[in-house]
Formats: C-alpha cells, sequence, structure tokens
C-alpha cells in the first residue's frame, strides 16, 4: 500500500472522520448517503487501495474475484463481518479489517435497555403520552409489566459485548447465564457470577430472559431455531442486538402471535431495512420493542469506529500489521 492510497468510502461518515481521512489519503467519498449500488462497488474495488465498506455492502465472493489487483485492503466500517466473504479475501491476498471494541459498552447499553423497557413497556408506556393525551388515570392493574430483578438473564455469546451487558444487568439484580464456545476465564469475571452453560437447548428451558450477544457466521444462522424458541417459557423474552439471522425471525414471530414467549426487543431484523409488518403489529400491541438497528448509533462511537479505520490503513501503509485484522480462522 502506498503512502497515501486511494480510499473509497461507501457512506456518509461523521465528518471529523471524513475530515481527517481527507488529510492523511486520497479519498474519495459517498455523499449521497444512500449504499452504493452492486455496480458502483465493483467499480469502487477496482479504483480503490482501500476500500471502506459499512454493514449495508455485501461484499461477497463474486465481488471479490472481480476486484482489480490495486484493493489491498477492505477496512469494514463495523465490527460485525458477516457482510465481507473474508475467506474470498483472504485468498486474493486482501486484508480485512474491522473496528472491534469501540463500540462494545455502547452496544450493551443498547441491550440493557432493551432489557428493560420490553418486560416494563416502557415505549407502550410513553406511548400514551404522546400526542393526545390517551391517560385515563392510575389504576392499580394498569400498564403492568414483569418484574426484571432477581430473574435470570440468558447471554448467547459472551464475549465484549456478552461480558458488559453481563456487567450492567448483573447491577440490575438479574443472575446471569450464558451459552458460549468456550467458558469465560471466571478469576477475570468473578464478580459477574456467571454460569456456564453446555447446552443452548437446557439454558433456554431455565432462562426468563435471553439476550443475542454473539456474531453472525454460517454456525450462527438460525442458531434460535423454531425447535430451540419452543424450549422458552410461556413468560420468557428474547433481546436482539446482534444480527437479525441469528433467529429465525417467523418462527419468533409465530411464537409471539400464539402466546407461546411472552415479549422480544429487537434492534435487527432478518433482511432489514425492511421490518415484518407483523413485528410492527406486535410492537403496536406492546408485545415487541423495535429499534432501527441503531445500537452501536453514538457519535463518540462512530468517532471512534473512524479512528480504527485510520490507523489500520496507516499501518497498512506504513508495512504494519494492521491491529484489527480479521482471518478466516476467527470466524
Ligand atoms: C453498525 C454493527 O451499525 O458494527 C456492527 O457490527 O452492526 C453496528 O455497530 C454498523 O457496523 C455500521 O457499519
Amino acid at each position: 500500500l502506498n503512502k497515501t492510497p486511494i480510499v473509497i468510502v461507501t457512506r456518509k461518515l461523521p465528518e471529523t472522520v471524513e475530515t481527517r481521512m481527507g488529510e492523511l489519503f486520497n479519498v474519495k467519498l459517498n455523499d449521497a448517503d444512500q449504499p452504493m449500488d452492486r455496480e458502483a462497488l465493483a467499480q469502487a474495488m477496482q479504483e480503490a487501495d482501500v476500500l471502506v465498506p459499512t454493514v449495508t455492502d455485501r461484499i461477497d465472493a463474486d465481488l471479490i474475484d472481480r476486484a482489480g489487483p490495486k484493493l489491498k485492503l477492505i477496512a469494514n466500517f463495523g465490527n460485525g463481518v458477516d457482510n465481507i466473504d473474508v475467506t474470498a479475501a483472504h485468498a486474493k491476498g486482501i486484508v480485512v479489517t474491522n473496528t472491534p471494541n469501540v463500540l462494545n459498552e455502547d452496544t450493551a447499553d443498547m441491550t440493557m435497555a432493551l432489557i428493560l423497557a420490553t418486560p416494563r413497556r416502557l415505549v407502550e408506556g410513553a406511548s400514551h403520552l404522546l400526542g393526545e393525551n390517551e391517560w385515563s388515570g392510575w389504576s392499580p392493574t394498569w400498564m403492568l409489566g414483569r418484574r426484571i430483578w432477581g430473574k435470570r438473564l440468558g447471554i448467547i455469546g459472551m464475549g465484549r459485548i456478552g461480558v458488559a451487558v453481563a456487567r450492567r444487568a448483573k447491577a440490575f439484580g438479574l443472575s446471569i447465564h450464558y451459552h458460549n464456545r468456550e467458558p469465560i476465564d471466571d478469576s477475570t469475571h468473578k464478580e459477574l457470577d456467571a454460569t456456564h452453560w453446555d447446552s443452548l437447548d437446557q439454558m433456554l428451558a431455565h432462562m426468563d430472559i435471553v439476550s443475542v450477544n454473539c456474531p453472525y457466521t454460517p454456525a450462527t444462522y438460525h442458531l434460535l431455531s423454531e425447535r430451540r424458541l419452543e424450549l422458552l417459557q410461556p413468560h420468557a423474552f428474547v433481546v436482539n442486538t446482534a444480527r437479525g439471522e441469528i433467529i429465525d425471525e417467523n418462527a419468533l414471530i409465530r411464537l409471539l402471535e400464539e402466546n407461546k414467549i411472552a415479549g422480544a426487543g429487537l434492534d435487527v431484523f432478518e433482511g432489514e431495512p425492511k421490518v415484518n409488518p407483523r413485528l410492527s403489529k406486535l410492537a403496536k400491541d406492546g408485545r415487541v420493542v423495535l429499534l432501527p438497528h441503531m445500537s452501536s448509533a453514538t457519535i463518540e462511537g462512530r468517532i471512534e469506529m473512524g479512528e480504527k479505520i485510520i490507523i489500520n490503513i496507516r499501518m497498512m501503509a506504513s508495512g504494519d500489521r494492521p491491529p484489527d485484522r480479521v482471518l478466516p480462522s476467527m470466524i
């Protein structure tokens, strides 16, 4: 990579990030703030030394195959790399990096917000005071939610975000349970007093709230399958701030409609930005809380993501190993 590489950024980024990138690199920005279409992406991958895509760009094996010989780095503006075929990139000698850690706490905050808001009917309650005041007065039986403290939270994917969720939930009086490929090191997370469940099925059957915090990979596609969702108890809530594809959304909707589970707080969807109208109907009925993929959406976080991208490009341009390289073996 030369010292002032051609960097093509597929989406509008915060101004401070764009300005700093412009000072350091030969940057081509996308002012339209709309995802590039496939042909524009293919063209960008011909021209660029570095491509900076986001979660809305699908950089599949075919696009990577068509990439020009100059393309050396795909620096994803995001933590999850499910939008990129990392194996195909690796095979072609293109380095892939992501932006880990800087969005852990923001994502955990929003996960906690959904853990609180869904059983306590926060959005539904607030909606009564929007516009026309529909509040006819307090009653002992009005807007009753489900208690949160003292309940069991089952975290699927106890990685950096999962641990950040666990710390918050512990402070709210929930007991922490998790399912992971490997148990976490208890000595470094003593304060969580977390229970590791080898069997996801077993864990699901015993939880009050389940939070999805694992990456989306071929192995986690529909990890919460219809069969597994059916193991949940009727009072259980599901929260997902990871990726929609990890849950069989149709099965989740059916179980909600049939009152086989209590509710869901979802920040991500299968096939977003389209959202299944049946989910919107459930939201109107106060059964689910839906957010438009905004768990990491803080200005501070976005700037730090930009800084990570800049560091990775600069390291690579000076012949060093970029710190946030993602290898196929890590997926
Ligand atoms: C962002 C995310 O919305 O980083 C991720 O994996 O899903 C979110 O933080 C997205 O990355 C922006 O590209």
